[in-house]
């Protein structure tokens, strides 16, 4: 794909900065578990000129004239999107993640309300309560995490903490939690305070599309996620819910949360839920599953301890504590060998967060550059030898030269 055709003629400096996030993005093994690479019709459809149209509302009630091709890409989008998750209502027009779960406070809670969502050290989102954010400083938040035994959710003490501070909603998800959830329990804890259950699944969301995942949608009042990650579509967000709230909901997105919709980003969005109604949208999900579990065993075979004793996801997450390394210098590290992951707060971490003592590893996208098992096991191999030698400019360089040959034979973006 020529992704610099028209920009070359007008700015050559961006230009120049595009190609190379190109070359980045082909020449490193991209294992941040929350990345994807979005397929070039995605892309097509990003830069399409759906990008010029303003159509704030709804299709068939729109503020602005000209709409009638935007009415038509956002119902297929809604339907797609409804179809792909058996859900009554879904919304598309989410910018992204945090504006979804910020509409359904809006549409739900008043200021002051409470919130219980999981811990942002034991694994949550910033969305869940963080005080950093919104829903942090708008709602009273409370927060659960996870047993210190296990690294688990205790459910029995989620249940206990919702009695004890009466949420008017609980939210269940994560984006550093490498289990299944329980979508059935939380429902029986929100039934048991009078709360709403809000599922965030932006992590989890392509798996749970094609059932390799647990459904929150039968459980859930609502249900939040982004477009990116394993659902590997366009940068965005996406809401669905009982059609009882669907008015409180897209009267909380637009006019409550934004302006007018990104309809380039809806187009792509359609083209993503289109996607993963194809048979082979599981036989990928099913392999990110099996990379990501066949690389947990591999890093704990070479003493790593990898949290909760692997994963039934897309993403592991290794607590670095006994191997003297911290997850800032190990990320830094592995990044320098083409290995591209991030630091991560493990739960009960002691470090800051700028350091944090973990790293979290996901395998969405090599497993989208068709990487299986083969290519795993030499992954951790070299993963093992950078934060072995984490200093060691040689080792680095040499697993650089290997990692580059690797991503030779698994070409992207050369359609
Ligand atoms: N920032 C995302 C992640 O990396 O998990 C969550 O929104």
């Amino acid at each position: 794909m020529d992704f610099t055709k028209y920009i070359e003629k007008v700015d050559k400096d961006v230009a120049y900065i595009i190609k190379q996030e190109v070359k980045r993005n082909r020449e490193n093994l991209l294992m941040i578990a929350s990345e994807n690479y979005a397929d070039e019709a995605i892309l097509q459809a990003q830069g399409s000129v759906f990008t010029n149209k303003y159509a704030e509302g709804y299709p068939g009630k729109r503020f602005y004239q000209g709409v009638e091709w935007c009415d038509k890409i956002e119902q297929l989008a809604i339907d797609r999107a409804k179809q792909l998750f058996g859900a009554e209502h879904a919304n598309v027009q989410p910018n992204s993640g945090s504006q979804t779960n910020q509409s359904v406070y809006l549409a739900v809670l008043a200021p002051g309300d409470s919130i219980l969502g999981m811990n942002l050290a034991a694994g949550g989102h910033l969305t869940h309560g963080a005080p950093a954010s919104s829903s942090g400083k708008l709602y009273k938040s409370h927060s659960y995490g996870v047993n210190k035994d296990t690294y688990l959710l205790d459910y029995d003490e989620i249940a206990a903490k919702a009695k004890e501070v009466k949420p008017k909603i609980i939210v269940a998800g994560a984006s550093a939690y490498p289990r299944q959830i329980d979508f059935k329990k939380f429902r029986e804890i929100a039934d048991s305070v009078g709360a709403f259950l809000l599922a965030d699944i932006a992590h989890y969301a392509g798996l749970v599309a094609v059932k390799l995942f647990p459904d929150p949608v039968p459980y859930c009042d609502f249900v939040t996620t982004t477009t990116h990650k394993t659902l590997k579509g366009p940068r965005g967000g996406l809401i669905l819910c009982r059609e009882k709230y669907a008015k409180a909901v897209n009267s909380a997105v637009f006019p409550g949360m934004q302006g007018g919709p990104l309809m380039h980003v809806i187009a792509a969005k359609a083209i993503c839920f289109g996607e993963a109604l194809k048979p082979a949208f599981k036989l990928y999900q099913e392999q990110v599953i099996k990379n990501a579990q066949l690389l947990g065993a591999e890093l704990i075979k070479k003493g790593y301890k990898v949290l909760t004793g692997g994963t039934d996801c897309h993403l592991i997450l290794v607590d670095l504590r006994p191997d003297n390394i911290t997850g800032k210098d190990a990320a830094l590290a592995l990044d320098k060998a083409g290995i591209t992951l991030n630091k991560n707060g493990v739960p009960f971490d002691t470090q800051n967060p700028f350091i944090t003592s973990g790293i979290r590893v996901g395998t969405p996208a090599i497993t989208a550059r068709g990487m299986k098992e083969k290519e795993i096991v030499m992954i951790a191999g070299w993963m093992d030898e950078v934060m072995k030698n984490s200093t060691d400019e040689k080792v680095i360089k040499s697993v650089r030269a290997k990692v580059l040959k690797l991503c030779g034979k698994f070409p992207v973006y050369n359609r």
